[in-house]
């Protein structure tokens, strides 16, 4: 699978060499660039923002150095999917990192300021797959972190990055509930101990203790998640 970035900031995609996304890139399960915007302007400041038209606060990207950075990845490109980060988006979900999971070539074109000239979507979305997708409902200050987040819940559902796929199956918003506690040794910590069921070794008990506490778990702090009743 392979993904390209486009941003003003590169230095914020380092951290995708650390851990479980760098060994699925060193292992070639996955493969990404990240494309400097900035490297597709063409006067001596480098400017990839200029004022509305109509006015108003704040800068808009100039359309000029997005096209010839999203050229540079989209022609003879084979059916890529282009996201462009914005509150304005779609809301992501696991079930679009899984949907997402599936696709051969992303491509995140990350805006800052108060966005991206409009004719910039229009002219991606007239020859590629092209979508806007929000992390929640709240502002960053451009799409960087978004990215950074869609990345890890998109690349750890890639076959073969995360070593052990069961514990992809458990885990919260895969049943549609959010996960239920977790404990390890020792059994007495702080005066706390562990639910004696999680110690007795029977499988059934366990798994109707995990389903109960995920439900009830659900109910109290994401009740959103679950059917009309
Ligand atoms: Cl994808 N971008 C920005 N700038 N703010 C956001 C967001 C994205 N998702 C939530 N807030």
């Amino acid at each position: 699978m392979r993904f390209d970035v486009v941003t003003i900031f590169p230095e914020f995609f380092d951290t995708l060499d650390i851990s479980l996304l760098g060994r699925a890139r060193r292992g070639g399960t996955v493969s990404w660039t990240i494309h400097d915007l900035r490297d597709h302007t063409h006067d001596r400041h480098r400017t990839v923002d200029d004022t509305p038209y109509g006015g108003g606060a704040g800068m808009v990207m100039r359309p000029e150095p997005w096209g010839e950075a999203l050229d540079g990845i989209l022609d003879g490109a084979d059916d890529p999917l282009v996201i462009f980060p914005s509150p304005a988006g779609e809301v992501f979900s696991q079930a679009m990192a899984r949907e997402l999971s599936a696709e051969s070539h992303l491509v995140f074109g990350c805006g800052r300021y108060e966005g991206i000239d409009q004719r910039v979507f229009d002219h991606t979305a007239a020859r590629a797959r092209t979508r806007l997708v929000s992390i929640g409902d709240y502002v960053l200050n451009g799409g960087e972190v978004a990215v950074v987040a869609m990345l890890e819940a998109i690349i750890r559902l890639v076959p073969g990055v995360v070593g052990n796929p069961e514990s992809l199956v458990e885990e919260s918003h895969e049943a549609g509930l959010l996960e239920y506690p977790s404990y390890t040794k020792p059994k007495e910590w702080r005066g706390l101990s562990v639910p004696d069921v999680l110690l007795s070794g029977n499988h059934g008990a366990i798994a109707d203790w995990r389903h109960a506490a995920s439900e009830e778990r659900t109910r109290r702090v994401r009740p959103d998640l679950l059917p009309p009743s």
